[in-house]
Order: C-alpha cells, then sequence, then structure tokens
C-alpha cells in the first residue's frame, strides 16, 4: 500500500488527515505512517515496517496488542451481535469488577469515551453542590467539552481564557486553571472561594504535559481542602487508573476521590469511558436524578467484553511489579543513554508510563515541561522512528510499556537512543 497516496486521499477527506490531532505528526515533523495490524509489543504500518510500540493507543493497551484472551472474548461477543441498546449482563459484571478495584466508586456509568465521562462527571459535581465554578490544572487534559479546554489567564486568580477557537468566554469563566504540584495556590483559593467552587478535577499523575507525578503533598492537600469547602474531587484516571495500579492512583497515592474518571484500559482497546463515586453523588444522574447524561452506545457488549477480559488478567495484581521493572529498566537506560551523550535531560516515570524531557529536571508543571527542548525531541523522535521504535509523537505524551515489552526489546530501544543522541 503507498503510504503517500493514503495520506493525500486522508487530507482530502479528513480535517488535518486524522481523526485525532496529535496523529498527524504536527509535533515531530514529516508524514505519518499508517497502522494496519499489531501484536504485543509490535505494531506493523501499511509500508511494510515493524515497530517496538511506545504508544499503545496512547495507554489503553496494558497487555499489549491483539491479546489472545482479549481477542477471544470480543471474538465470541461479536458472534452473538455488536450492539443491543438494552441493558446487557457484560455492563453489569465490568461495573462490579470497577466497584472491587476503586472503593471510592459504590455506582458507575459507562459512556464511549473519556471526554464525555469527565464533563459528566463536571455537570454532577455541579449539580450535587449547586455550584459553577470548576478547578482545574494548566497541562492536564480531561477530554475536550468546552469547559475542559481552558488556560489560566493573566495571574491563576482570574478567571480561564478558551484555549480553544469555538469556547465562548463565558464558558471559560466558569473555570479556573492553576499550576499543577502547587498545593498552596489550590488551597488559598479553596480557602478564598471555596463556597462557589463545585470541584476541583485533575489528573493525579499528569501524562498530557509528559508525565509528570504529583509532589509529595499535593493530592492530599487538594483532598482536605475540598473536603473543608465542600467542593468534590474528581480525580481524572482515564490514563491511571489500571495503569499505574490495579485500583489506580487512588490506590498507589492513598487518595480517595468524591467522582472517578476511567477510559482507556478500562475498554482492553475499544472505546469506553466511565465515571463513578459514592450512591449519593452518582443516584442524582438520569433516571435515579434530574442530571442528564445518555449514549447510543454506552457500555456496549463488545467494548465491556474487552474490558472485563483485560480487568481479570489486571486484577490478579500480579503485572504491577512486573511492569515497574520494566519501567525502571528503560528509565535507567534512557537516563544513561542522555548521560553518556551529555544532553540534558529529566526522565519522569510513574510505574510503566514514562516521559523522557531534554531540559533540567525536575519537571513539575506545565511551565517547566514547555522549557523542555521540542526541536531535539523531535529530531529524536525522527532517529529513533528510523531504528524501528515508535513513540508517542509529541514531547507532552507519556511513553507506556506493556506486559509485552520484553527485555530485549527495551534494550534495543536503549541502544537505539544511544544512537539516535548521537548528533543530536
Ligand atoms: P478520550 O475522549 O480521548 O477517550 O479521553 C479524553 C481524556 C481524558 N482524560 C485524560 C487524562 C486523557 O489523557 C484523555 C485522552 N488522552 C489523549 C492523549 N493523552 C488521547 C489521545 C488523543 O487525544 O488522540
Amino acid at each position: 500500500m503507498n503510504e503517500r497516496e493514503l495520506w493525500r486521499r486522508a487530507l482530502a477527506a479528513i480535517p488535518g488527515g486524522v481523526n485525532s490531532p496529535v496523529r498527524a505528526f504536527g509535533a515531530v515533523g514529516g508524514e505519518p505512517f499508517f497502522a494496519v495490524s499489531a501484536r504485543g509489543d509490535r505494531l506493523r504500518t501499511a509500508g511494510g515496517r515493524e515497530l517496538v510500540d511506545y504508544v499503545c493507543s496512547w495507554g489503553p493497551l496494558i497487555l499489549g496488542h491483539a491479546h489472545p484472551v482479549v481477542l477471544a472474548a470480543v471474538e465470541e461477543a461479536l458472534r452473538k451481535g455488536t450492539t443491543f441498546g438494552m441493558p446487557s449482563p457484560g455492563e453489569v459484571a465490568l461495573a462490579e469488577l470497577v466497584q472491587g478495584a476503586f472503593p471510592s466508586v459504590e455506582r458507575l456509568r459507562m459512556t464511549g469515551t473519556g471526554t464525555e465521562a469527565a464533563m459528566a462527571a463536571v455537570r454532577l459535581a455541579r449539580a450535587f453542590t449547586r455550584r459553577e465554578t470548576v478547578v482545574k490544572f494548566s497541562g492536564c487534559y480531561h477530554g475536550h467539552a468546552d469547559g475542559m479546554l481552558v488556560e489560566a489567564g493573566s495571574g491563576a486568580e482570574t478567571f480561564s481564557v478558551p484555549s480553544s477557537a469555538g469556547v465562548p468566554p463565558s464558558f471559560a469563566r466558569a473555570t479556573v486553571s492553576l499550576p499543577y504540584n502547587d498545593a498552596g495556590a489550590a488551597g488559598a483559593l479553596l480557602r478564598e472561594r471555596g463556597g462557589e467552587i463545585a470541584c476541583v478535577i485533575v489528573e493525579p499523575v499528569a501524562g498530557n504535559m509528559g508525565v509528570v507525578p504529583p509532589l509529595p503533598g499535593f493530592l492530599e492537600a487538594l483532598r482536605d481542602r475540598t473536603r473543608e469547602c465542600g467542593a468534590l474531587l474528581v480525580l481524572d484516571e482515564v490514563i491511571t487508573g489500571f495503569r499505574v495500579a490495579y485500583g489506580g492512583a487512588q490506590e498507589r497515592f492513598g487518595v480517595a476521590a468524591d467522582l472517578t474518571v476511567l477510559g482507556k484500559i478500562l475498554g482492553g482497546g475499544l472505546p469506553l469511558g466511565a465515571f463513578g463515586g459514592r450512591a449519593e453523588i452518582m443516584d442524582l444522574l438520569a433516571p435515579a436524578g434530574p442530571v442528564y447524561q445518555a449514549g447510543t452506545l454506552s457500555g456496549n457488549p463488545l467494548a465491556t467484553a474487552a474490558g472485563i477480559a483485560t480487568l481479570s488478567i489486571l486484577s490478579t495484581r500480579r503485572l504491577y511489579p512486573v511492569l515497574e521493572e520494566k519501567g525502571r529498566r528503560l528509565a535507567a537506560g534512557l537516563g544513561e543513554a542522555c548521560r553518556e551523550a551529555g544532553v540534558p535531560h529529566a526522565v519522569q516515570r510513574e510505574g510503566s508510563m514514562l516521559t523522557l524531557f531534554f531540559g533540567e529536571g525536575p519537571i513539575t508543571d506545565l511551565e517547566s515541561a514547555r522549557a523542555a527542548d521540542r526541536g531535539r525531541f523531535a529530531r529524536f523522535f525522527r532517529g529513533m522512528l528510523e531504528r524501528g521504535v515508535l513513540l508517542p509523537p509529541s514531547p507532552f505524551e507519556a511513553w507506556f510499556l506493556s506486559a509485552a515489552h520484553g527485555d530485549r526489546d527495551i534494550d534495543r530501544t536503549i541502544d537505539a537512543a544511544r544512537e539516535s543522541l548521537r548528533g543530536l
């Protein structure tokens, strides 16, 4: 298949040629390839190349591509049909698995995407608290709902400004964006204006400005200050859920959310998002209560089959120490390769998600993430791709390891990094 011709056709039919912006390689240059199949940690392109894959579909594939147990579960479900538009047993089984993994989740509602789940969780928080203002953190991404596409205005105290065309300033004014990891700023805002705050929504480990772990005490401060002022703490665990621990960041850091947003791994590679929390909050949702939310394919039987198969393997928790060691091995090798090359770097990791920043660490917020050398990352990305290793095509994304990334491929990645760093 001629990828250049395919790309020309894609540009003639799809805006920017892609169905999600980051796939267009805008941050790293060049034309993207087309993926046609994948298995384990390997992804095959339409041009016949096989790549060691650290995108892993942006997080869902913690077991690797096309895991046989997941494929078998989806194939079995497929033979019975694709969607019924009626309650199906898999939705109940998957919701019960999430209840078991997240003690803070007494009730769960499924959606098609993480965006829908985050959007509905915020709507629910506003209804439950009868307050309007939402606090988020610059550099965190919670999907593309209007109120989430905002950035801090001048000075963290002022209301936010839209970070996308088409978002009315009035929507942005209901959201305040603060610097990530700044417990002082969050505490001050919640003490001064806590009475108007519906919720604080945060990635407990940031993965959308590159991997930025929470500083000690940051999550605990958000938990304490929100409890004091009656705002809800919404932990967006779309990436971290089932990734950094079976019970997500809540298990890893011991901080319980009022509402949890899930996605990615939950769907085992098929479209699935979810949000959940205490029954007294979740039971405000239609049809039980006055907060409307719905979805044609929410919790559809193929996605729940993939999710149940994935969580059934993860629920033994045996995989997490293995993933931790894979992440440690890769991070150590990348750091050594950068030191040998004399390249300023910060390898930031939480479990099996990491980012190599070309800048002085520690990277604790969006400002320090943006100070890293993006041009160097773009050249490094292309060098790695030439050597058969696919990194996320953006310095502001997480690299993901899966159960399928063996030591040989990790060591091959480190060797490719050593070679790519020469002359960067
Ligand atoms: P989706 O609507 O893409 O399923 O989920 C939105 C979302 C919500 N919360 C967090 C913490 C997320 O990371 C995401 C989606 N992540 C991006 C990239 N990290 C998905 C990739 C893309 O947009 O193409």
